[in-house]
């Protein structure tokens, strides 16, 4: 059968998907013909570029060595229905998060007046967590909750075989009027899945930015799932959904191995990516053994992420011997009474700290991760980010100011409060905008910090009335970033 996929991503920023990735590999390698529609580099999605607002605000570090990526000038709509009419394929799969879905939803229902008696299927974390919302739409015909590859490969073989396809576990099938509902099925082993087929999509996804350098890097996975909980996270919702099963799962080591040694050779990865929710958090022993093999078998720089709780003396070093490049660590916020409370992040500062002297004291550089604009947050509250920041000193960070994301139990929290007001919302929100409206913290007000936080993390503390002015003079801004951004915190 012929599928074709079409990875909605408004980014412009690249790396092969891993989910999707995984689900067209398998595919492929039970001899279905799949082939990929991506949007990433279509120079229409220019103006929701995150990583160009990052730099201009000082957060990422300006690229040493510019990749001159081809973007496409072509119109991205025009070009699917193009794509649909060579290929001619017997099913079109979106895969999306929440906020592709209206953007999607415009071009199934295209799709539908172009290719009338063509099929649709939905999947990603949007069709998983909001199943109602995505069946009701008239021009989509299935959808996906979960993981899809057992599920569309059941699928494509009844298509192929014109058998009904209206129990098929995982999807909600549309069909002659009626929804059918089918529950979920095993989840897969990740032993199961053949080796990532980078092939199919546009090799430009290997180039990526990290600490102010564009590098070859693969996106890849160990284990899957989190043992957290934390409220602003749709994950959490996803893991839900797969109840009473295991979600958190790991390959074999022999596995995971053989198949970075073939991306490895094969893609000429600089450095790899392990896309992990918490990679520290591994058992000890099974750590142990991953690193000693990877060192010796697959040799390559690679960076991941990790709650501060998995942060060890003794895990630092394995990290560090494995070839560590970096360790992305959540702190988001820097109170802690907050983070509990608000965020059910339930660790102290002293950790974070601690896992940030661990990382400093080896060759591995620590990073961090933080929201600002968080419902009930005030100033001062950002502030102690900030403050924390101060005294953890990351090499590199991300923040970003909270959005209501689908699935996020603050999402919730944030509508009962009347902080949101969810209607005619289209799940896409611009990085450096608040969409919430709290009495104790405006949207400006939170949008003059997100501008004004590398300077706050980075320059003498005599210097802050000098930055508080900035918050509101652009031109002062913009001098204090040039002068600061490469200024080691
Ligand atoms: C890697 C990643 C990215 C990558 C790749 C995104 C992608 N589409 O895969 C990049 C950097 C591009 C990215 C960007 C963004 N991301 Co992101 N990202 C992640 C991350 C860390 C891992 C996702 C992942 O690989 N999961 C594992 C794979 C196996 O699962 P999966 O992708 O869902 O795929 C399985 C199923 O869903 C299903 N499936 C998937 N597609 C299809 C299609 C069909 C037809 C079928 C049948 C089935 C199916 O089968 C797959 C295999 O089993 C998650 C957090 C997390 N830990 O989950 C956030 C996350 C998904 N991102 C999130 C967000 C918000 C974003 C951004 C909006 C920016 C931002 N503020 O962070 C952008 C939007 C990008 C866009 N598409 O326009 C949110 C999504 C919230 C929501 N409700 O949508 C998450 C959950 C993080 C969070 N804040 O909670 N992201
Ligand atoms: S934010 Fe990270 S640690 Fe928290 S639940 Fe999500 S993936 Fe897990």
């Amino acid at each position: 059968m012929k599928l074709l996929f079409v990875y909605m991503n408004a980014t412009m920023r690249g790396s092969f998907p891993i989910g999707l990735t995984n689900l067209a590999s398998y595919l492929k390698s039970l001899g279905h013909e799949i082939e990929i529609f991506d949007t990433t580099f279509y120079l229409q999605y220019a103006a929701k570029n995150r990583n160009k607002v990052g730099e201009k605000f000082g957060l990422y570090k300006p690229i040493e060595n510019p990749v001159a990526f081809k973007y496409l000038d072509s119109d991205a709509e025009i070009d699917l229905l193009k794509k649909i009419g060579d290929f001619k394929p017997d099913l079109v799969g979106f895969s999306i998060l929440s906020a592709n879905y209206y953007h999607a939803v415009e071009w199934s229902r295209k799709i539908k007046e172009v290719f009338p008696g063509l099929p649709v299927i939905y999947g990603g974390l949007h069709p998983s967590i909001c199943p109602d919302q995505v069946i009701a739409e008239p021009s989509v015909d299935i959808i996906c909750l979960g993981e899809g590859e057992y599920a569309l490969a059941e699928l494509l073989q009844r298509l192929n075989a014109k058998q009904d396809i209206t129990a098929v576990r995982n999807l909600w099938v549309k069909q002659d009027g009626q929804i059918y509902k089918n529950p979920l099925r095993e989840l897969i082993s990740l032993d199961e899945l053949p080796v990532l087929d980078w092939g199919l999509f546009s090799q430009q996804h290997i180039y990526a930015p990290l600490n102010g350098r564009m590098r070859r890097i693969g996106s890849v996975e160990f284990s899957r799932g989190c043992p957290y909980s934390c409220n602003y996270c749709s994950c959490t919702a996803l893991r839900n959904l797969t109840v009473p099963q295991k979600y958190l799962r790991h390959k074999s080591i022999d596995r995971a191995i053989s198949d970075l040694i073939v991306l490895k050779d094969k893609y000429k990865v600089e450095m790899f990516y392990f896309l992990d929710e918490t990679f520290m958090s591994m058992d000890l022993n099974l750590f142990k053994d991953l690193a000693r093999i990877y060192k010796r078998e697959v040799g390559v720089p690679f960076y991941a992420m990790t709650h501060p709780h998995s942060v060890t003396e003794e895990k630092v070093k394995i990290v560090e011997d494995m070839g560590c490049y970096l360790m992305t660590i959540g702190i988001e916020v820097g109170n802690e009474k907050f983070r509990a409370e608000v965020l059910n992040r339930r660790v102290a500062n002293t950790k974070i700290i601690e896992a940030f002297d661990l990382f400093h004291k080896s060759s591995v550089l620590p990073s961090a991760f933080a929201m600002i604009g968080l419902p009930f947050e005030t100033r001062e509250l950002i502030f102690d980010t900030i403050e924390l920041f101060r005294r953890c000193k990351p090499a590199t960070y991300s923040v970003g100011i909270f959005q209501p994301f689908m699935g996020s139990k603050l999402r919730q929290v944030c509508v009962d409060k009347g902080f949101y007001d969810p209607a005619g919302d289209t799940y896409e929100y611009p990085s450096d905008t608040s969409v919430l409206t709290m009495p104790q913290l405006p949207a400006m007000e939170i949008e003059k910090l997100y501008r004004t936080f590398m300077l706050y993390t980075k320059v003498d503390k005599n210097l802050f009335p000098l930055v508080k002015k900035a918050e509101d003079d652009d031109v002062l801004l913009a001098e204090l970033i040039r002068q600061y951004q490469d200024v080691r915190s």
